[in-house]
């Protein structure tokens, strides 16, 4: 009995980390207007992008700050194919990427191998 449920409490467990990490929503993050009138954004690069989700307005400049805290060769580039960007990030600096959203829409962001995944909300 008491091996039942511990059988089912890491089941549950597993279950949940896999919700977590994989299928519940991430909460976008909206893009701060900066004094030049772009919109600004710093997103930490360390085993994921934080935050992952960012929302910014069209028609306006976005610059996203990769600040990368690790020399893991999986985040070494950033790659935006919607506004043909694809970006060397030096491990432990900042690179700013630029780039001017004309319409609305949902783009994605990953590194060169599309394991660590992003993703742009444009909106109105
Ligand atoms: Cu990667």
């Amino acid at each position: 009995m008491f091996n039942l449920l511990i059988l089912i409490a890491g089941v549950a467990a597993i279950v949940w980390v896999n919700w977590y990490f994989f299928m519940a929503p991430k909460a976008a993050v909206a893009a701060k207007a900066s004094t030049n009138g772009s919109q600004e954004m710093r997103i930490t690069v360390e085993g994921g992008y934080s935050p992952s989700v960012v929302r910014v307005k069209h028609g306006a400049p976005v610059r996203l700050v990769f600040d990368r805290k690790e020399k893991s060769p999986c985040s070494d580039e950033v790659v935006i194919s919607e506004f043909g960007i694809r970006r060397f990030l030096k491990p432990f600096e900042q690179t700013a990427v630029e780039f001017t959203p004309t319409k609305p829409g949902s783009y994605d962001f990953a590194c060169g191998m599309s394991m660590l995944l992003g993703r742009i909300e444009v909106e109105e």
